[in-house]
């Protein structure tokens, strides 16, 4: 059993409350593991009704997953890295098909891991603390956890851009995008919990009475540049397209984007390719694991990790360094699919 989270029930509720706060809630594969079991257990009890997600204390509802672990497995055998996305996979999945309404407190910082947990979510609560984002190119991964189907479905080039940037979003932005179902001030979240834990059959009217219209979106002033610049599923033309335009706003992602792995970047247009036209959330995961456990074996992500966990210096030397040299064969490796006795299946 692990303290990192927090497993209650209460009446016809179940809570998962993230506790974990020196590292902002990230999830560890024991915590991923608890998750699992109590949504196996509450999808047979008909006794219980609803779910809600939310953090215990401190700031941030979570930040990614446990990627010191990820880049130490990933410089030895990759074993335990493999082990974690496994589970944390599998409690994607097991959200992303949970049959009963499911209520997610997005109050912070959601990234990656976080992404992971909120998505699968009928009912995603944004705030004025809510900062999204899938950042996983600064480390050399790529936007897991199923983003390659949520981001897919986008609209326009939004998951594009989102996919390859790591921007962060805002409460209202999130809304606007339909990554967010609800906005309600961070205040009124106490109340939520309660009157949600009294009549967990009415979430979505509690959630209506207490969400206020949401600021302005900034992203959509971007929209139709975003459409226009992340149009193509190749790397090199997003890049060509963001150099030969002469806007603030291409040269700031154009800059941005020299700082990524050259490689998660092929990855991760990749993925929303395929993302999009995957039968179903469970094959979408099985190629994501696949992609993980061959990304695993490449020295991106211990470099990552590295420049913007251990050493902090944001200095990364990516391989391969540039785009041209990320070939198609690489790509196409990564996206191998593993023999059945490796392969990732539902839990
Ligand atoms: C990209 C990422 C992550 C990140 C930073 C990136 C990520 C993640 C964390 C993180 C942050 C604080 C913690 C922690 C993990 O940072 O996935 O344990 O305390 O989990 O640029 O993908």
């Amino acid at each position: 059993m692990t303290e990192d989270v927090l497993i209650e029930r209460e009446g016809a509720m179940g809570r998962i409350r993230l506790n974990r706060p020196k590292a902002i809630h990230a999830l560890t594969a024991d915590m991923c593991r608890a998750i699992l079991d109590a949504l196996g257990e509450w999808a047979g009890d008909p006794t219980l009704e609803a779910v809600t997600i939310d953090h215990a204390d401190g700031r941030g509802f979570c930040a990614g997953g446990d990627i010191r672990l990820i880049a130490e497995s990933s410089a030895g055998d990759g074993a335990a890295a493999r082990d974690f996305f496994r589970v944390e996979y599998g409690m994607n999945h097991r959200l992303f098909t949970f049959a009963k309404p499911i209520a997610a407190f997005m109050d912070g910082i959601t990234m990656g891991g976080g992404v992971g947990l909120s998505q699968p979510a009928n009912f995603r609560i944004a705030t004025e603390n809510t900062r999204f984002a899938m950042p996983e190119t600064s480390i050399g991964l790529f936007p897991d956890v199923g983003g390659g189907w949520y981001l897919s479905r986008l609209t326009g080039r939004m998951g594009q851009f989102l996919a390859l940037t790591g921007h962060r979003l805002d409460g209202a932005e999130c809304l606007a995008l339909g990554l967010a179902t609800h906005y309600l001030p961070a205040a009124a979240l106490p109340e939520a919990k309660r009157r949600i834990g009294e009549a967990p059959q009415a979430i979505e009217a509690v959630l209506a009475d207490l969400a206020v219209p949401a600021p302005e979106a900034a992203i959509l002033a971007h929209r139709e540049a975003i459409d226009r610049l992340f149009a193509s599923d190749k790397l090199e033309e997003i890049l060509d397209a963001l150099e030969n335009d002469d806007s603030d706003f291409a040269r700031e992602q154009r800059k941005l984007l020299a700082t990524k792995s050259p490689q998660a970047m092929k990855v991760s247009l990749k993925l929303l390719l395929d993302g999009r036209a995957m039968p179903t959330f469970e094959d979408e995961m099985r190629q994501e694991f696949a992609v993980a456990c061959h990304v695993v074996q490449r020295p991106d992500i211990v470099e990552g990790v590295r420049a913007v966990i251990v050493d902090k210096d944001h200095a990364p030397r990516w391989d391969p360094a540039t785009p041209e040299a990320v070939s198609d064969h690489l790509i196409d490796r990564i996206f191998a699919p593993l023999s059945p006795d490796d392969e990732w299946n539902p839990a």
